[in-house]
């Protein structure tokens, strides 16, 4: 069962429930990003019916301006097209993309959520689905920052301000994040088990999200958690495996490891949460 599986032709039994992304972190200045996007989603609509992004689609998306960027265009007519084949496309703020809005994803396919999480069941498992920041409260100084530029002034401010300064704004956030993140002690970029236990407490079995930019999965008392691997990286996702007889009937594994153009493999096993002695 271990043996890994060439993406581009699925055995009828590998279509999967949902394709789920995160971190992809696209710029316009990001070819091969773009083009890796691009060529999973012509691919994506005959491996599952429903896709997830999970935030961090694009390393910043301020106005909605962004929609018009030439080097933009065929990443959004692939969005298009892969929603035009049957492909559900649904799309949760990240914390760089949260300005992506509901308008912004209408013009292109994508359903753009209105709340930071969902329930959802997914391949028969009841999922909450969040970017992850909203884990890692042990960041005192992000969590303060989120609260006043998600803020409902500071939103309306980015949209209209001339079309100059939300992009410059935008290149000060990102040399700011650049310089500060790397600087962040591990304690306070690390997922808070505690978080995770609470939305499994409310009723969900798994919590998948991406953020901190490095697969993992927890095994926890009431669940797991999983979170994605980044796809700017190499191209990863993760395919749930559905309930249909075939998949049954061969015991497969219920969570997969992609990489665009390359091998599908079962996901490793959930190992005892990090953070809890390292
Ligand atoms: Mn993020």
């Amino acid at each position: 069962m271990t043996e890994a599986v060439a993406t581009d032709v699925p055995p009828a039994p590998l279509r999967f429930a949902a394709l789920l992304v995160a971190d992809l972190h696209l710029t316009p200045a990001d070819a091969p990003g773009l083009a890796r996007l691009t060529e999973f989603l012509r691919l994506a609509p005959a491996h599952a019916p429903e896709l997830w992004i999970l935030g961090d689609l694009f390393d910043l998306w301020l106005t909605g301006d962004e929609r018009a960027l030439p080097a933009f265009a065929p990443l959004l007519a692939a969005f298009r097209a892969a929603a035009a084949s049957g492909l559900v496309i649904r799309f949760l703020p990240g914390n760089r993309d949260f300005n992506f809005t509901r308008a912004d994803g209408a013009a292109v396919g994508i359903t753009v959520s209105e709340q930071e999480e969902v329930d959802a069941t997914l391949g028969g498992t009841p999922t909450r689905l969040l970017h992850g920041d909203q884990l890692l409260t042990g960041d005192h100084g992000y969590q303060a920052l989120k609260r006043v530029v998600r803020s409902g002034p500071a939103r309306w401010l980015a949209r209209h301000l001339p079309a100059a300064l939300p992009l410059a704004i935008g290149r000060r956030i990102r040399r700011y994040s650049d310089r500060v993140v790397p600087r962040k002690e591990a304690g306070r970029l690390r997922i808070v088990a505690a978080e995770v236990e609470r939305r499994l407490a409310a009723g969900a079995r798994r919590v998948v999200c991406g953020h901190v930019h490095r697969l993992e999965r927890w095994s926890l008392p009431a669940g797991e958690l999983l979170v994605l691997p980044p796809f700017c990286d190499r191209g990863e996702f993760v395919a749930v495996a559905g309930l249909e007889p075939a998949a049954a009937l061969c015991a497969l594994p219920p969570l997969w490891l992609g990489t665009v153009g390359g091998a599908l493999v079962p996901l490793p096993t959930a190992t005892a949460p990090r953070g809890a002695g390292d």
